[in-house]
Formats: structure tokens, sequence, C-alpha cells
């Protein structure tokens, strides 16, 4: 796959989405290829984490449905941390229904991600058409504010994601490219595009059976080098750590390298 040799400049200029290109600028800039998953229950403990590991990191994941304590006073909160330390925020919502209906979760309901969010991601199960009007109609904002990540494949065992099913939805998200940033996958076949960005979870360097319900792990190195990732995504492997600052910085220099080490080679 000629995508995972190219320079991250050369990427950049063929991003045909504003925030892939934020993306690819703000790696250049941290010199980070580091998404943390803060699937934390408290808004105001992933702000904490956020003002912590704010400089390490370019994306920060969350899960807006988990949130005990969520309002929109404290989402906007934290969108102040992320312009502040310069990241993006990622609500991983994984839409997968019509349209009509992800069109009402995405704008509406108590959460308005779409106020908020940089990325979100969706499952391509329901088709293209749900890709497509999930912004609602083209004069919309959303649709250069917010960019869709598509869920190609799935970290988890036996997990029904096969090769054909993410090759179809790759091509669907290619049509959609303007609204499409990019994809969560676990290898690299499925898009040459070089304006996408392949998110990997499925990362924790201190575990490598997985844990015990289903979810596999790797290194962040096999991560990139082996399996296409350009932004590895970390959750327990960092939030559960005693020092959440220095891992940060460790998963950041890690993933850093293997990600500079593949494009040179
Ligand atoms: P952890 O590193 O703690 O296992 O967390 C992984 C994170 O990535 C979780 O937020 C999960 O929802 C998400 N994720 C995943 O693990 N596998 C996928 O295939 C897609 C995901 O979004």
């Amino acid at each position: 796959n000629p995508r995972l040799h190219v320079s991250l400049e050369e990427r950049r200029s063929s991003c045909k989405h504003p925030i892939a290109s934020r993306l690819f600028d703000l790696m250049l800039a941290k010199k980070s290829n580091l998404c943390v998953a803060a699937d934390l229950t408290s808004l105001d403990d992933v702000i904490t984490l956020a003002e912590s590991i704010g400089p390490k990191i370019v994306v920060l994941k969350i899960h807006v449905d988990i949130l005990e304590d969520f309002s929109l006073t404290k989402i906007m909160q934290l969108k102040e941390v992320a312009r502040a330390h310069e990241f993006l925020l990622m609500e991983d919502r994984k839409f997968a229904d019509i349209a009509n209906t992800v069109q009402q979760q995405f704008h509406g309901g108590v959460y308005r991600i779409s106020e908020w969010a940089d990325l979100i991601t969706a499952h391509p199960l329901p088709g293209p058409e749900m890709i497509t009007h999930m912004f609602g109609d083209s004069s919309s904002d959303s649709r250069r504010t917010c960019g869709c990540v598509l869920v190609l494949e799935m970290s988890t065992k036996n997990a029904l994601t096969n090769e054909d099913y993410a090759k179809e939805a790759a091509k669907w998200g290619l049509i959609a490219s303007d609204v499409v940033t990019g994809f969560v996958g676990q290898s690299a076949p499925q898009s040459d595009f070089p304006g996408w960005v392949q998110f990997t979870p499925g990362v924790n360097s201190s575990s490598v059976s997985g844990d015990s319900k289903g979810q596999q792990y790797c290194s962040p190195a096999k991560a990139v080098l082996e399996r296409g990732a350009d932004i590895i995504i970390v959750g327990r492997g960092l939030i559960k750590s005693p020092d959440v600052v220095a891992t940060a910085e460790t998963y950041r220099s890690e993933g850093w390298a293997a990600l500079t080490q593949r494009i040179t080679n």
C-alpha cells in the first residue's frame, strides 16, 4: 500500500477534508500520532486528564454516552482545553442506523454532537446514504467542521468486519470523501487514498493478550509498522496507569518513532 510510505506533508496536500489536513498539521507540529481513549465516566475527570496530557496527543476520543455528568457547558470547557493544547475531539458514537435517525442523533438530543465534535465515528453497515446524509443538506456547516471516520474493521475477536466488508465500505467512503476523513481499522489494504487517516485501536504496551472481554491488543510499533496505523488509539494502557503524563510520553515517542521509520523505509 503506497500510502504507508508517503510523507505526512504530501499526504496533507491530498486531503479533501479540512479536519484531515488539520490532523496532519498537528501530527507534524507535535511529533505525535497518539489518540487517547478517555473512557472515564466523569467529564470533569476527562477535562483534568486532557489538561495534563494535552501537549502529547493529537486526538482525544470520548464516548459521550458513558458520562454521568454530561452538560453542554462542560463539553465546551473540554473544547477550550482542546483549543489551548491543540488536539481534536473525537466522539466515538459509532452511528449505525438509517440516515434520518442518524441525522437526529448527530445534531439533536441532549448531546448535540455536531456542535462540538471534530471527528465522529460511524459504522458503514447501513450503506452509503447514511454517510452522505448524516450531516444534513449540503449547506450544513458540520460537513466541514466535523469529519466522519468509518469503522471498517474492529479489534475484537470474531468481529464480522471481514476483508470484503472493509473493502466495499472503503469504496463508499471514497465516494463520500468530502465528509469522510479516515477510517478505524486493523490492517492497511482497505484504502490507498493518502488523504485519509487510519486510526487503530487495540494498542497497549503492557498487555499483549487483550482484556477478558474480547478486546485484542498489540504494541504501538506493531500497530504502525504491521497494521498500517497512522494514529494509535490507547485507552486503558494509559488511563489506568499511575503516571498518565509519563505514559503518554512513552506512547507518543514509540508511536512517532514507528511512524517515522515506516515513512522513511
Ligand atoms: P482500550 O485501549 O482501553 O481497550 O480502549 C479502546 C478504545 O477504542 C475504546 O474506547 C473502544 O470503544 C475503541 N475501539 C476499540 O477498542 N476497537 C474497535 O475496533 C473500535 C473502537 O472504537
